[in-house]
């Protein structure tokens, strides 16, 4: 029998959890690990620079629900790949991140070795699940093994196995073999029924769902329907109760009628959230009733709302054991929720700046042009901070927008990941002029692998989020104005088809042709439109 290196075994095993793409930077410690790539079949994605590679990663692991795994170096590529990482770890998402190290005799010593990071497991161990340095190929399939399992059968968090490039070309003895996960966390039957008890007497109950609530449409509608409690979303949990349901506030948490209908609910059924403060742009919500929490994560039940009432367990298994245990009991009277919800929603719409109602034009051209199961991953600009609760999700894991990690530049590279792992599925980027910037290199990764993919860059020429917090704070305009380069013509150089929309109706037109083309388009629209009225 031919030998297996360290690498080749690695990539087998992958390819056997079922890792079909892995997205990466190749150097010089990660060679051998190219050799197992080619040898298992697996698709090598390569990023232009391993910041892209982490996005992308996020990107296909949220459009698909799999784990995204990315391949980098030790040293630089680790540092460029964190922001990817942490955000990852920020939104409970499963990636496996392999990078080379140092050879293992080197480490720790700080003698020079080419990109040298002292202490490298120790980089990446407070945004990850766990970081492990590896010492022996033997090891591999256990720490392999330890990452499925948190990613199948708890919270899903990244996490980070640094290989020394002694190891990699290695022989091993025999093939690994996957180990099998154990299944998820169940709810105590007790606490579903005292949750019951307690949703059957409210009089304003509401309903608040989050990522960790994704695949529980019809257990979160019976529940909905049979109490008249509105449901409110955050971004993650966007579409999984159809906004189009009369009982949906939709992803509408940063605005003041919904904070005020959290506030004033009597009972608040809080499902797989952290009700975190990059959803609602506030440090604390206001609850004043009861909170009963359902989580997975025994830590986050007991974290800043607290609960009182904690459900620990998957909501896929709490939810429908939730319905049924609701459609058991006799229900007090209420007010209608759908007439609640009427009267926030026109509230809201009563509220926008004139900027706001340009954003709401652009998401209604965008909506009226796009399938219900389109992909939307959206960068840190006020388009999609209004997108958040003004574009329409009748499907979840549709909208993706990373409020809480927040960082600049990942929605191009995200969209690059969700619409490889997604290639049957319309996948758009959303980003401002400033955003863009950070990851306008990955167009050529997107026009390399001939995506389908319409970038949308929002231009007011600033960073006009952090310019209207210093106008608002007579703070003079320092750094916020920074000259953008021509899009188009930047998008054309990079490969893609490229143009700047001066009408609704182009702007619809090139959304559809940039949905089948044979690469990228970057659709620009400026907010000084003479067709955008405000
Ligand atoms: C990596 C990173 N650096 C800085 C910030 C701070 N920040 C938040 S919003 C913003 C402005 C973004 O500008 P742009 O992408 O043009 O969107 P706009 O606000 O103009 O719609 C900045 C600088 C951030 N969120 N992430
Ligand atoms: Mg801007």
């Amino acid at each position: 029998m031919k030998s297996t290196s360290c690498g080749e075994g690695l990539m087998q095993l992958l390819a056997a959890y079922g890792v079909d793409t892995v997205f990466g930077m190749a150097g010089t410690m990660t060679i051998e690990l190219y050799r197992g790539i080619a040898l298992a079949g697996i698709r090598h994605v390569q990023c232009r620079n391993e910041q892209g590679a982490s996005l992308m990663a996020d990107g296909y692991a949220r459009a698909t629900g799999k784990p995204g795994v990315c391949t980098i170096i030790a040293g630089p590529g680790v540092t460029n790949a964190a922001t990817g990482i942490a955000q990852a770890y920020c939104d409970s998402l499963p990636m496996l991140v392999i990078s080379g190290a140092c050879a293992a005799p080197t480490l720790g010593k700080g003698w020079g070795a080419i990109h040298e990071l002292d202490d490298q497991a120790a980089v990446t161990s407070g945004f990850t699940a766990f970081s492990a340095m590896i010492r022996s190929p033997e090891e591999l399939p256990e720490w392999i093994g330890r990452a499925y399992a948190l990613f199948r059968s708890s919270r899903p968090r990244p996490v980070h196995l640094s290989l020394p490039r002694d190891l990699l070309p290695q022989t091993i003895e025999s093939a690994w073999m996957p180990r099998r996960a154990p299944s998820l966390p169940m709810p105590d039957p007790t606490a579903i029924e005292e949750a019951a008890a307690r949703l059957a007497v409210a009089t304003r109950p509401l309903i608040v769902v989050g990522g960790g609530a994704v695949g529980t449409r019809a257990a979160l509608t019976a529940i909905a329907e049979r109490l008249g409690a509105p449901v409110l979303s955050t971004n993650a949990g966007k579409g999984i109760l159809p906004e189009s349901h009369p009982l949906s506030l939709g992803c509408s948490i940063v605005r003041q009628p919904s904070q005020e209908a959290l506030a004033n609910a009597d009972v608040v059924l809080l499902v797989g959230s952290q009700l975190s403060a990059g959803d609602s742009f506030v440090p604390r919500l206001e609850i004043a009733g009861d909170l009963i929490r359902i989580d997975i994560d025994p830590e986050e039940l007991v974290s800043v709302y607290g609960a009182a009432l904690s459900i620990q367990g998957d909501a896929r298994a709490a939810l429908p054991a939730l319905a049924a245990a609701i459609a058991r009991r006799e229900l007090g009277s209420r007010p209608e929720g759908a007439t609640r919800v009427r009267q926030v929603l026109a509230r809201i719409e009563q509220s926008l700046s004139p900027v706001e109602r340009k954003h709401v034009q652009v998401w209604r051209t965008l909506r009226a042009n796009l399938p219900p199961d389109a992909i939307v991953l959206g960068d840190a600009s006020q388009l999609v901070y209004s997108g958040s609760f003004a574009m329409p999700m009748d499907e979840e894991r549709c909208w993706f927008y990373s409020g809480t990690y927040c960082a600049l530049g990942v929605a191009l590279p995200m969209a690059v990941g969700a619409k490889i792992g997604a290639p049957q599925r319309p996948v758009i980027a959303v980003a401002g002029d400033g955003g863009l910037m950070f990851t306008i290199n990955e167009l050529a990764t997107a026009a390399e692998e001939r995506l389908a993919l319409p970038v949308i860059v929002w231009n007011n020429d600033a960073l006009k989020e952090i310019v209207d917090q210093m106008d608002r704070r007579q703070v003079p305009r320092i750094g916020v104005e920074p000259k953008s380069p021509d899009f188009v013509r930047v998008a054309e150089g990079l490969g893609c088809h490229a143009l700047r929309a001066t009408s609704a109706e182009q702007l619809a037109q090139s959304l559809r042709q940039a949905l089948s083309a044979d690469r990228p388009t970057l659709i620009e629209i400026r907010e000084d439109s003479d067709w955008l009225s405000g």
